[in-house]
C-alpha cells in the first residue's frame, strides 16, 4: 500500500468544544503521522478559495461562513493509504448518517458544523496541502 499525504482540518465547531486532542489521538492509533500543523483563523477569500470547487453550490456561503466562524487546526498526514484510511476515520459528511465511532458521529452536530475536513484524492490533497503549507514546513519522518 503506498504512502500518502491527505490534509485535514479540525473545524471551528470542534476546536470550540475542546477536543483537538482526542481527534489527534486518533489519527495517531491509526498510524497516521502528524508532519505538519498550524491553528489558523481563515479571511473570507482564503475559506472561499479553499472551497472553490463547491463555489455554485446552495449551500457555500454557510459552508465559508461557518469555517472563518473560528480558528481551525490544520494537519498534514501521513501513512499507509492515509487519504481514504482519514476520510474512513471522519465518517459520513452528515453525522447523523456517520457511523458509530467515527469522528463525525461523536464530535458533529450538523452536516454544516461537523468537526473536521479531509482531502478526497490524491489530487485535491496536493493542491490543498500546498495551499496552507510551504513544502520547507512538511516533515516527513
Ligand atoms: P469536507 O470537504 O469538509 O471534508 O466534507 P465532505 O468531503 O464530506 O463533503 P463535501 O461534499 O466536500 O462538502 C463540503 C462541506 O460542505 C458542507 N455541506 N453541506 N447542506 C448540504 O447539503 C451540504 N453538503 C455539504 C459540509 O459541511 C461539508 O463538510
Ligand atoms: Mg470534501
Amino acid at each position: 500500500m503506498a504512502i500518502e499525504r491527505t490534509l485535514s482540518i479540525i473545524k471551528p465547531d470542534a476546536v470550540a468544544k475542546n477536543v483537538i486532542g482526542q481527534i489527534y489521538s486518533r489519527f495517531e492509533a491509526a498510524d497516521l503521522k502528524i508532519i505538519a500543523a498550524r491553528m489558523v483563523q481563515l479571511s473570507r477569500a482564503e475559506a472561499e478559495g479553499f472551497y472553490a470547487v463547491h463555489a455554485a453550490r446552495p449551500f457555500f456561503n454557510d459552508l465559508v461562513n461557518f469555517m472563518i466562524s473560528g480558528p481551525v487546526m490544520v494537519t498534514v498526514l501521513e501513512g499507509e493509504n492515509a487519504i481514504l484510511k482519514h476520510r474512513d476515520l471522519m465518517g459520513a459528511t452528515d453525522p447523523k448518517k456517520a457511523e458509530k465511532g467515527t469522528i463525525r458521529a461523536d464530535f458533529a452536530d450538523s452536516i454544516d458544523a461537523n468537526a473536521v475536513h479531509g482531502s478526497d484524492a490524491a489530487e485535491t490533497a496536493a493542491v490543498e496541502i500546498a495551499y496552507y503549507f510551504p513544502a520547507l514546513s512538511i516533515y516527513s519522518r
